[in-house]
């Protein structure tokens, strides 16, 4: 019987809505899910998106299905801000569109059984939360290997190294692209060819989930990771999310991207892609991959999107650094968090203190005390610092 059903467990993320709502301060602060909110707190669409939005309205004549693959030109402009149109990891790679980074994440463990069969999958410690469920979803084994200490705001990096001479070549190593989410930290130029020669050297597939490509530093500089581990490796897999850079969280565009050996080779690959894509979704959702092929596509529409990306970044940076001033005098050196980029601050607070923050400051985050730094703003940013400063000795 249903009734005999015990409640799930709650996505400890998802989960702070329904505290937020309940909060009735009105100076209650939302640091908790991953969205851009702008310097008003909105979570506007973008006037690129609406205007690609209108065009597709006058001209869509049809909504008859596409196929499992989605929407070609969407797929070709994906590899293209991926790797730049007709450089050798374009022309060696092929993409399917999914519904959002989750459903391309998912997409490519399905797959991950088909490539790499009996594999077992390394994951950061820590990541984001979904990644473990997924892979259960999916059915793959999980090593953990360490990846950033909270405790002092600095990537573990060489115990990450050491933790992946463990890796085979039957193996996957799951990394943050970018952006790293909940901490911020990335590896610099250096730490990826280090990352890239044990990949090299183990034979193990690398699985790239980015999720907030041109949020760090730009379009370009973070797709380094990327480009850097297409051009040294024979094959790569990459989840990439339009959620955050086109702010089309709702209307689920994603795209699982895979780098062969050759084109032949992903070929192969894209055709075991379709089945596992028509048993999960049969055809991912149409209107978001629309709108992003038409910006894409069209010149003027692009560079405006690359201004409004360009806004958000510069705004989350802005925050983000007016944030660490603010910290200046706290019990606790908060400096590390300047040198951490994209919308999350891991800023290593316990349980006690992220609950104070919540019930006597009206400042709301994760458990874990991941604050959504695009949640602030110049007015409040330094009563949030404040607060943060206050909850540090708990
Ligand atoms: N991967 C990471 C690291 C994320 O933070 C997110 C968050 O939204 C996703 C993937 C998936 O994004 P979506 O499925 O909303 O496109
Ligand atoms: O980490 C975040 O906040 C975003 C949004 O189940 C999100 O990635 C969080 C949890 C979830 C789905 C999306």
């Amino acid at each position: 019987m249903f009734s005999d059903l015990a409640a799930p467990k709650a996505d400890p993320i998802l989960g702070l809505t329904k505290l937020f709502a309940d909060d009735t301060s009105p100076d209650k602060v939302d640091l908790g899910i991953g969205v851009y909110k702008d310097e008003a707190g909105e979570v506007p669409v973008l006037a690129t998106v609406k205007a690609a939005e209108r065009w597709l309205a006058e001209t869509q004549t049809s909504k008859r299905y596409l196929s499992s693959a989605g929407n070609d030109a969407f797929n070709s402009a994906t590899r293209a801000l991926l790797f730049g149109a007709g450089t050798d990891a374009f022309t060696r790679s092929r993409t399917v569109q999914a519904p959002g980074g989750t459903g391309a994440l998912r997409l490519g463990m399905d797959f991950l059984r088909v490539a790499r069969p009996g594999g077992r999958v390394f994951v950061p410690t820590p990541t984001w939360t979904n990644h473990g469920h997924l892979l259960a979803a999916a059915g793959c084994e999980i090593v953990h290997y360490p990846y950033y200490d909270v405790a002092t705001g600095n990537l573990r990096f060489d115990e990450m190294m050491e933790a992946l001479r463990g890796l085979t070549e039957k193996d996957v190593l799951l990394l943050h692209g970018c952006c790293h989410n909940p901490s911020g930290a990335d590896p610099d130029a250096e730490g990826w060819k280090a990352i890239a020669e044990t990949l090299e050297r183990s034979g193990a597939l690398p699985f790239v989930d980015l999720a907030y490509l041109g949020f760090a530093e730009g379009l370009e500089e973070d797709a380094h990771s990327v480009r850097l581990l297409a051009q040294r490796l024979p094959e790569v897999v990459i989840a990439s999310s339009y959620s955050k850079n086109f702010a089309l969280y709702r209307d689920r565009v994603g795209a699982l991207t895979i780098v062969g050996t050759n084109a032949a080779d992903s070929d192969r690959a894209h055709a075991h892609l379709m089945p596992l894509a028509r048993a999960l979704w049969s055809m991912p959702p149409d209107h978001g991959a629309a709108v992003v092929a038409h910006v894409l596509q069209d010149k003027a529409l692009a560079a405006d999107w690359r201004r409004e990306l360009a806004e958000m970044r510069t705004r989350i940076n802005t925050v983000r650094a007016a944030l660490v001033k603010h910290l200046a005098g706290a019990p606790r050196d908060y400096a590390f968090l300047g040198h951490q980029r994209g919308m999350f601050a891991l800023l290593g607070l316990s349980p006690d203190a992220v609950r104070t923050l919540r019930e006597e400051h009206h400042v709301h985050m994760t458990g874990t005390s991941r604050a959504n730094v695009a949640g602030l703003n110049m007015a409040n940013v330094e009563r949030v610092a404040t607060a943060i400063a206050s909850v540090s000795d708990l």
